[in-house]
């Protein structure tokens, strides 16, 4: 069974979504690496490399299922993002619309009756689970860190230590 014209669009729009997600990690790598801290510049390129993962995982599905990969443009992300902790709250809530996001199109698959859309879809709700706690436990570290150098300095050796 082809995709559905439908259902084909929505994961073009979660294609783009998944690089943007990319684009907005790489450049808040790019911010960290300006404000001295490597370690999470590190932890964010490796979690740009996982969005678009994330990307091509849809790409071959679309192929997969006789539909049209179509490539929208990608938006241009912030520049500034303010503080180290406001950074990892904005991770944290981009984590959340992405999960809304996976969640909308398995709701379509459900409504169109698509049951391979829906399987496949599965491995996006767990990871966005996974993306979730990653972002929220982040969070929580930088707000015990209090702007604490030395807390500040181990923080980012071990967010430089994702493989
Ligand atoms: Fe693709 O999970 Fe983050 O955005």
């Amino acid at each position: 069974m082809e995709l559905s014209k439908n259902m084909e669009t929505a994961i073009n729009k979660q294609i783009q979504a998944e690089s943007y997600s990319a684009y907005l990690y790489l450049a808040m790598a790019a911010y960290c690496d300006s404000v001295g801290m490597p370690g999470y510049a590190h932890w964010l390129r490796e979690q740009c490399e996982e969005e678009l993962a994330h990307a091509m995982k849809f790409y071959h599905y679309v192929v997969e299922r006789g539909g049209r990969v179509v490539l929208e443009a990608i938006q241009q992300p912030p520049t500034d993002f303010g503080s180290l902790l406001s950074l990892a709250q904005e991770v944290y809530a981009h984590e959340q619309k992405v999960t809304g996001l996976i969640h909308a199109l398995y709701d379509l698959a459900a409504a169109e009756k698509d049951y391979a859309t829906q399987v496949f879809l599965q491995w996006y709700i767990n990871e966005q689970v996974e993306e979730e706690d990653n972002a929220r436990v982040i969070v929580e570290k930088f707000k015990m860190a209090g702007g604490h150098p030395n807390i500040l300095f181990m923080l980012d050796q071990q967010l430089g230590a994702r493989e």
